[in-house]
């Protein structure tokens, strides 16, 4: 492999990150499951528009190739290495209070965690075998959930495109793999092993095989952000009685994709702001003030609509899972404050 050409387009932190020297110490490693510098960084040479621009194909991955990760994990995350990472799922610690208990402006709330199985590769060097075998641990694990948890798995390979395009529509299922998970090998064998578990009432999914091994899910319509966190909390206990995650006390739980290190969490949600949306300066400093992300709603790489935007914690190594849906929590108080002033102006 050689030194790739990093044109001007070339933004992502990938290419910002490995330097020639870099490149020189990593070309020739690969990892125990036979996962090189080519196949980590693939993603972000076919699609120079990447804000990272590499994956992990194995958790082994961030130690191999750690003279490329760690810099890229300390400039997203602003989190060194050196200190260690904690968990705290205790919803109690979140203010109980419906930040907009009318609903003017929360059309939803949506929590979830990114997790991987021990000893198996992660999705960009996982075998079908493997993927298949990862699939039916799961699905075990999810028919002994019960009460509200309890519902039903739903494999992607059989289900009809009508019913697919139903749930992506219902924002439960996720998209066929984009351009950035097909280059990194994550939409290999397309859609063996790859489903979605649901309770009756959809407020509890998991989504298998996708990005990564599990994405485990709660949500609802309107703002009760701590009833989603607690439902989650729930939910990870049980499946915890069954399935054991990679967790790194540097890294925390550990993901695919570098952005979903440590708490794996996103917690976001979709919020109606006319006002705001008219001035995005004001809306991002507000945003970012409070560590927050906006994306389009239906999820990343699409646009709001009708001013609906899918707006999430940004943090996710470093700080609790508490701290992530403070994040939010405070982030929305203050995105509603600011809409009201300038719709009473
Ligand atoms: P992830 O959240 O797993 O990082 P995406 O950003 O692509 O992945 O979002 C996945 C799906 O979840 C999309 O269909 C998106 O519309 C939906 N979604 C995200 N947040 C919310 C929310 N607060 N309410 C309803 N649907 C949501
Ligand atoms: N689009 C890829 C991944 C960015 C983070 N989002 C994830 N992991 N879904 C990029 O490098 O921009």
């Amino acid at each position: 492999m050689e030194y790739p050409d990093f044109t001007a387009e070339y933004q992502s932190l990938m290419a910002k990150n490995l330097t020639k020297d870099v490149f020189e110490q990593l070309k020739g490693v690969v990892t125990k499951n036979g996962f090189s510098l080519k196949d980590a960084i693939n993603s972000g040479l076919v699609n120079p528009d990447s804000g990272i621009g590499v994956y992990a194909g194995d958790p082994e991955s961030y130690t191999c190739f750690s003279p490329l990760f760690d810099p890229i994990i300390r400039q997203y995350h602003g989190f060194t290495g050196s200190k260690l990472h904690s968990t705290n799922l205790n919803p109690a610690e979140i203010d109980h209070h419906n930040p907009d208990p009318d609903n003017h402006y929360i059309v939803s709330t949506r929590i979830r965690v990114a997790r991987n199985l021990v000893n198996m590769p992660l999705g960009p060097a996982i075998s079908i075998v493997q993927r298949d075998e990862v699939e039916a641990k799961i699905v075990a694990a999810l028919t002994q959930l019960s009460g509200s948890l309890s519902g039903h798995y739903y494999a992607l390979a059989g289900m009809s495109a009508a019913v697919q395009a139903r749930l992506i529509d219902d924002h439960f299922l996720f998209k066929a793999g984009d351009k950035y998970l097909g280059a990194a090998g994550l939409n290999r064998d397309w859609p063996a092993g790859r489903g979605i578990y649901h309770n009756d009432e959809k407020t509890f999914l998991v989504w298998v095989n996708e990005e990564d091994q599990l994405r485990i899910i709660s949500m609802q319509a309107g703002g009760n952000i701590q009833q989603v966190f607690l439902r989650l909390a729930q939910a990870l206990t049980e499946l915890e009685r069954h399935l054991h995650f990679v967790f790194s006390s540097r890294l925390g739980y550990v993901s695919s994709c570098p952005t979903n290190l440590g708490t794996a969490m996103r917690a976001s949600v979709h919020i109606k702001l006319p006002n705001l949306g008219l001035d995005m300066t004001e809306f991002t400093s507000i945003t970012e003030q409070h560590h927050l992300q906006i994306r389009g709603i239906h999820g990343e790489h699409s646009e709001s609509e009708g001013y609906i935007y899918d707006v999430s914690n940004r943090r996710r190594l470093g700080v609790t899972e508490v701290q992530c849906v403070q994040d939010l929590y405070t982030g929305v108080v203050a995105l509603i404050a600011k809409e009201k002033e300038l719709a009473g102006q």
